[in-house]
């Protein structure tokens, strides 16, 4: 972006660059457009068929939110979902053993860590269980995805892009200068839909001409609230001299625990812009009566993850139907002033 640029930034420049950044409406699940999680859904005649929905971490509002989505395709498709929590190894290996001890004929999994992948793979054929990876995919031991294990995730980088793009057109709005405006990016590089995430977020950044050696990195030694707040806190000790910041991360969590660490050290809205991603565990933050410096998130579809992976998987088991090797979804952009109203259109809340 032009220097010249940088003081006049419109609205209608920021919805363009927002739509360039490929944060777009997520087009709604041919199956599901109506239906919310919590409305009942017509329940099928019960085909007998067993799959499964295994996630990394069941406390987390997005994980939570998949699987009423899933569960709204078993009442669909009547097919008996089997849930199950797996934050290590161990625990995933023997959820799939859960699994075919109770006839289940395939499952979806956001795996504990991508490396398990092979393992994972592995057991599922053994088995004999279809398998569908949802939100991280699986790496082998070189560090590359699996290519050949069936995966639905987002448009990481596009949806970090407009994160960073987002972030930067806040800053003008809000004349900070460069000099006093630092940039916390709460990094996870183990995962690779959050590396992409972050780095997506960091190039529209500099992209927009804000200074590379005033974005600062903050590596998460686990990927929930407390890690991002430790990882934080780190970085605004080293950095006291910054006046205003500005918060990305893998997700809404990474930045609230960044956004409570600013709070620790007296900094508040007028000082502070973060902006998440999943647009589902920042709800209670948007609830609050006054605002905090968690200004907005990418709200992915928890249903083209939940409903639609459960649906494909049903498709694969019953009628012999292959999902696509490798689906992405996209996100939309909600704050404060406007979530309830999307929420609702998304079916996620009535
Ligand atoms: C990863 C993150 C989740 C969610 C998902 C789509 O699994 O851990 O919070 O962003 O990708």
């Amino acid at each position: 972006m032009n220097q010249a640029l940088k003081p006049l930034l419109p609205f209608g420049l920021l919805a363009a660059l927002l739509l360039a950044a490929g944060c777009s409406k997520p087009k709604p699940a041919a199956a599901a457009t109506a239906a919310a999680p919590t409305a009942a859904a017509p329940a099928a005649t019960p085909t007998g068929i067993k799959l499964g929905f295994i996630v990394k971490q069941p406390e987390e509002t997005w994980f939570q939110l998949e699987r009423k989505f899933a569960e709204q395709a078993a009442r669909e498709n009547g097919f008996e979902l089997i849930e199950l929590g797996a934050p290590d190894g161990e625990k995933v290996l023997s959820a799939i053993d859960t699994l075919a001890a109770n006839g289940a004929k395939g499952f979806v999994v956001c795996t504990p860590d991508p490396k398990l992948g092979p393992a994972i793979a592995a057991k599922a054929a053994a088995q004999n269980l279809k398998l569908i990876a949802v939100d991280d995919r699986f790496v082998g031991a070189d560090g590359k995805p699996l290519e050949n294990v069936h995966y639905l995730g987002i448009s990481a980088r596009k949806i970090g892009q407009s994160v960073g793009t987002a972030l930067y057109v806040e800053m003008q709005l809000r004349g900070w200068k460069d000099e006093d405006t630092g940039v916390c990016v709460v990094t996870f590089d183990e995962l690779d839909t959050a590396k992409e995430r972050t780095d997506g977020a960091t190039e529209a950044l500099i992209a927009g001409t804000f200074p590379t050696s005033r974005i600062y990195r903050a590596p998460q030694k686990t990927s929930d609230i407390p890690g991002a707040l430790d990882a934080a806190s780190i970085l605004l000790t080293q950095h006291a001299e910054v006046k205003h910041w500005l918060i990305c991360g893998m997700n809404d969590s990474a930045v609230l625990g960044a956004v409570r660490a600013t709070e620790g050290r007296g900094f508040s809205d007028k000082d502070v812009v973060g902006i998440g991603i999943n647009g589902t565990d920042c709800i209670p933050e948007f609830e609050k009566s006054k605002p905090t410096g968690f200004f907005a998130s990418v709200l992915l579809s928890a249903q083209q993850h939940g409903h639609n992976t459960a649906q494909m998987l049903f498709d694969w088991v019953k009628n012999n139907k292959e999902p696509a090797l490798d689906t992405r979804t996209t996100g939309r952009i909600i704050h404060r002033n406007d979530f309830r109203a999307i929420l609702k259109e998304e079916g996620i809340r009535n």
